[in-house]
C-alpha cells in the first residue's frame, strides 16, 4: 500500500513537471521584408504570445545576418527613431509582444544575402524568464515583398528610419 501511495506521488509530481514543461512561447506571422541586393538591413516582424506571467525576448538570430538586433521605433516631433533595446522587450500572458512595422521589430543587419520573396528564412528566437531561464524557438518565417503593408500599417518601415542609424563596424552584438 505505502508503495502504491508512493507511485501515485510520483506520478503527479510527473504531471506538475509535464505541466511546467508546456508552459512556453509561441511565435506566429513570422515575416521578413524582402530587400533590393543592394540593401544590406531589413525588418523582421511577428507575433509572440507566452503562457507565462512575465516573458522577456532577449535575442533573435538568423542566418542570413551576421548582426540582429532588437528595435523599438517611435515618432517624436514628427521623425522616426529607432532605440536598440539591449535588455530585450517584456511580454506576459496577456499581452503578446507584437513585432510590426512602426513598432518593436527586429533588425537584421549585415545581411549574408538577399532574401527573396517566397523563400523561408530560419530565426531564433531566444527567451528569458523571469527566474532567469533561458529557452530558444527555431521559427520559420517568411519573406514578404518589399511593400508589405501589415496588419493595416500604412507607413512603410523600409529603411527611412534606417538612414541616419549608423552601424559601428567592428561592434559585436549576441
Ligand atoms: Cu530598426
Amino acid at each position: 500500500m505505502k508503495k502504491m501511495i508512493q507511485s501515485v506521488s510520483l506520478c503527479l509530481s510527473m504531471i506538475a513537471i509535464s505541466n511546467v514543461a508546456l508552459a512556453q512561447e509561441t511565435v506566429t506571422n513570422a515575416w521578413v521584408r524582402a530587400t533590393v541586393a543592394s540593401q544590406k538591413a531589413t525588418g523582421m516582424f511577428a507575433t509572440i504570445s507566452t503562457t507565462h506571467n512575465v516573458m522577456r525576448l532577449v535575442k533573435v538570430s538568423s542566418d542570413i545576418a551576421a548582426v540582429t538586433q532588437i528595435h523599438e521605433m517611435t515618432m517624436s516631433d514628427g521623425v522616426m527613431r529607432m532605440r536598440e533595446m539591449t535588455d530585450g522587450v517584456a511580454f506576459d500572458k496577456n499581452s503578446p509582444l507584437e513585432l510590426k512595422p512602426g513598432g518593436y521589430h527586429v533588425m537584421l543587419l549585415d545581411l549574408k544575402r538577399t532574401p527573396i520573396v517566397g523563400e523561408v528564412v530560419t530565426v531564433i528566437f531566444s527567451f528569458e524568464s523571469a527566474a532567469g531561464q533561458r529557452s530558444d524557438l527555431v521559427v520559420a518565417a517568411e519573406v514578404r515583398p518589399v511593400s508589405s503593408k501589415a496588419m493595416g500599417h500604412t507607413k512603410d518601415h523600409g529603411m527611412a528610419g534606417h538612414g541616419g542609424m549608423k552601424h559601428v563596424e567592428g561592434m559585436k552584438h549576441n
